[in-house]
């Protein structure tokens, strides 16, 4: 055999084994918006928004109508989603004073938390997230501390900012936008971050398609308030961009409140320009694309959901879900088995062939078997805390409502998505599994929980 014979069959050899390699370890990409409802998708019967790209990717993967946050505000909700785990159970249940991280919060994640992207890196991906991190604003608690390769963002919302309706109370400082560790910017125009947000991405996938990655995009619309870039603006009532025009510094809540349609519009772009450029560099079908949000609607609706963000009801934590993955997931289908984000990590960790921790519970589970069609829900229960109360519990269909431990609503889910006819009454039987689930639970949680982390000295991040 001739040396350049030998030549051209071992890189046939080596480029067929980074293939193979490749479609062994697929890519994973997570579209987290903020505070966008069950009702705020076209394809999830939603009129007043226009969501033709998250619609087609509905249409070439699955709908998920029963996928669940942990929480129903953002920083358990995005604590449940990195660690696979209750927020109860990671001690991430809230801020230090607050319901959510505030600036210069002393507490964060515990950095010995495990991370879908710490996951992920041990067996080689490539990690970024883009947009809004919520899970600590100190040095100690960045995303790069917790296996992010790359981070262009916030710390937390947009909105804890000089510019909060109560300002007053709260005296925030400017809002630090960082590239990995550093500020680079105080108080950025908001109007460009979920353009900006996307082209990271972007760039990401294009610098990294020849191996796996792990893309996270937290966008931190449509939270209040709302802000677009210019070209979404357009056909926008000259009434409404007239008093924008009018803020001096100021921002006016409620004129952006109605700038809804358009939030969306561009977020549905932003999934627009990310599926493209999959398919551009022929990643479509090694790649698993999710689109989710953190809690249920603050501006936006629930649907049929009764409640919305905050609230342990379906509307606060039932979540418009959109996943695709070509030729592995089933295209057209509605998939209404219970899954939640704390399945993420575990789904991604046995896709990529990585290792879970085993030292520690972790409450999510592999759903890749639901994904495909091959198995039913594995939970036996799912839980809904409002900040560290236990306000209720969903078995099979069943949904049991409790006060301090007390049974008060009992819902059929099936038959009454929207939580109007209480039979709690005529199921005392139902009533009674669904507590022992409680009480196993809160056990369970008692016995098995780990505390988040406080630094000394918190300071707010500045330039
Ligand atoms: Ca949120």
């Amino acid at each position: 055999m001739s040396l350049r014979l030998i030549t051209i069959l071992t890189t046939l050899w080596i480029g067929l084994h980074a293939q193979a390699e490749r479609a062994n370890r697929p890519n994973f990409v997570v579209i987290f918006t903020d505070d966008q409802g069950y009702g705020d998708l076209s394809c999830f019967g939603g009129k007043h928004v226009h969501t033709p790209r998250i619609d087609q990717m509905a249409k070439e993967g699955a709908k998920l109508t029963s996928f669940y946050v942990a929480a129903p505000v953002c920083t358990p909700s995005r604590a449940a989603l990195m660690t696979g785990c209750y927020p109860t159970r990671i001690d991430m249940a809230t801020g230090s004073k607050f319901g959510v991280l505030l600036s210069g919060d002393p507490k964060g994640l515990n950095p010995k938390e495990v991370t879908i992207a710490e996951v992920l890196k041990s067996v080689g991906y490539k990690t970024a997230i883009y947009g809004k991190w919520h899970l600590g604003d100190q040095p100690e608690f960045l995303p790069t501390r917790q296996g992010f390769d790359e981070f262009f963002g916030i710390p937390y919302s947009h909105d804890i900012h000089p510019f909060h309706p109560r300002q007053s109370h709260f005296q925030f400082p400017p809002l630090a936008l960082l590239e990995n560790e550093t500020v680079t910017e105080m108080d950025p125009n908001a109007d460009y971050l979920t353009k900006r947000i996307t082209e990271h991405a972007v760039s990401f996938i294009e610098r990294n398609k020849n191996e796996p990655f792990f893309l996270y995009v937290p966008h931190p619309i449509p939270h209040k308030p709302l802000h677009v870039a210019p070209p979404f603006m357009k056909g926008v009532a000259k009434e409404i961009t007239e008093k924008l025009k009018l803020e001096n510094g100021t921002v006016d809540y409620k004129t952006r409140d109605r700038l809804f349609r358009q939030a969306i519009n561009e977020i549905d772009w932003s999934v627009g320009r990310i599926l493209d450029t999959l398919k551009k560099h022929g990643l479509d079908d090694s790649t698993m694309v999710i689109f989710t949000s953190d809690n249920g609607p603050a501006i936006g609706s629930a649907g049929p959901l009764k409640g919305r963000k905050g609230s342990t009801f379906e509307g606060g934590m039932r979540e418009a879900t959109v996943i695709r993955w070509p030729g592995k997931i089933p295209a057209g289908k509605t998939n209404p088995e219970l899954m939640t984000t704390m399945d993420l990590l575990p789904t991604f960790s046995k896709l990529a062939g990585a290792k879970l921790p085993n030292d520690r519970v972790i409450d999510g589970k592999d759903v890749w078997p639901v994904l495909t069609g091959k198995a039913s829900t594995p939970h036996e229960a799912f839980f809904y805390h409002s900040r560290t109360n236990l306000n209720a519990v969903r078995s099979g269909n069943w949904k049991l409502h409790v006060n301090k431990g007390k049974p008060t609503q009992l819902y059929n889910l099936e038959t009454d998505i929207g939580e109007k006819q209480n039979v709690l009454k005529a199921n005392p039987d139902i009533v009674r599994r669904l507590q022992n689930h409680l009480k196993t639970f809160t056990n369970d949680i008692s016995k098995n929980s780990r505390p988040a982390a406080f630094v000394k000295n918190a300071q707010p991040l500045s330039k």
